[in-house]
């Protein structure tokens, strides 16, 4: 037998695969988004009064840069940092952000945050404010999520420093199976769409149509899973190697964590942070969080 296959969902966001992400935000099922945005629209006065103004905001896979032109107009921002993998995705999303906020430094800067930042050399040590939004927390298991934690709690460090991160809730297992398995079809296509990406990045054959879109949640780990399933048995091949699929077969691709507010509070406390704050929407369904470091 082969061990259980599965790919980094970091894989998901090549150029299709932000598109795809962002068709996903604006889906009917898919809350997670556009609760975010209720939260820090509806109580923004309160989260900007625990914020304090002229933040040096930092914000790891920053993607369209949408909730940075929020965020960094609420504080007032001096300069922002915006980090992603999809590097060239994001450097139009921060021209945009320029445009936007004319008096910003923004800057764009391509990598990998579990491999560890390279910040603009200049950036002001003080005030700076981590923003991780988006709930991508979620898609590390709890040790993986500490470590993550405690490297932005290096980042942040300095003269009133802190991080502000959205957090997605444990709810009702119907609503977060709608989530990643809407009627339109449209997470589907972003799971399979990992498969093309790899074809690209090591040159293997994957043909997409060949794999079925799964997901569920998982009430045991807590987190929605998705995965791909071989329709027929396959085999795979790439310069170097190859791996046969039996039919059903699954690759892992992907883990949303949803937490208990305790527990994520924890965590929090964990990576060396202090004065957690929680904003929640009406339903409990999801969190903004700030803490200091
Ligand atoms: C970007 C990791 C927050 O887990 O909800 C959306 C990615 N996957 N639909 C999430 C995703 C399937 C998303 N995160």
């Amino acid at each position: 037998m082969w061990p259980q296959a599965q790919i980094s969902p970091k894989y998901f966001y090549d150029q299709r695969g932000s598109e795809l992400f962002e068709a996903i935000t604006r889906l009917p099922e898919y809350y997670p988004t556009r609760t975010e945005r209720a939260i820090l629209d509806g109580q923004g006065a309160a989260i900007g009064r625990a914020i304090g103004r002229r933040r040096v905001v930092i914000e790891p896979g920053a993607g369209s840069c949408a909730k940075a032109l929020r965020l960094c107009r609420l504080v007032q921002a001096t300069h922002f940092v915006g980090v992603d993998i999809s590097a060239d995705y994001l450097e139009g999303a921060v021209a945009r952000l320029r445009t936007a906020l004319p008096g910003l430094d923004a800057r764009a800067v391509g990598g990998d945050i579990t491999a560890g930042i390279a910040l603009p050399a200049g950036l002001p040590q003080a005030r700076r404010l981590v923003f991780y939004p988006g709930s991508s927390i979620g898609n590390f298991d709890p040790p993986q999520a500490l470590q993550l934690l405690r490297g932005m709690h290096t980042l942040a460090a300095g003269e009133e420093g802190a991080l502000l991160i959205g957090v997605d809730l444990r709810k009702d297992a119907a609503v977060l199976q709608a989530a990643y398995d809407d009627a339109a079809g449209v997470t589907a296509a972003f799971n399979r769409n990992v498969l093309t990406h790899l074809n690209r990045l090591i040159g293997s054959d994957f043909d997409p149509a060949q794999w079925r879109h799964e997901a569920f949640f998982d009430a045991h780990h807590s987190r929605v899973e998705m995965h791909l399933a071989a329709r027929s048995p396959q085999c795979v091949r790439w310069p170097g190697g190859e791996r046969r699929f039996a039919a059903c077969e699954r690759i892992h691709t992907e883990n949303s964590y949803k937490y208990r507010l305790p527990d994520f509070m924890e965590l929090l406390a964990a990576a060396g942070f202090r004065q957690p704050q929680a904003w929640l929407d009406r339903r409990g369904w999801y969190a903004l969080v700030h803490a200091r470091t």
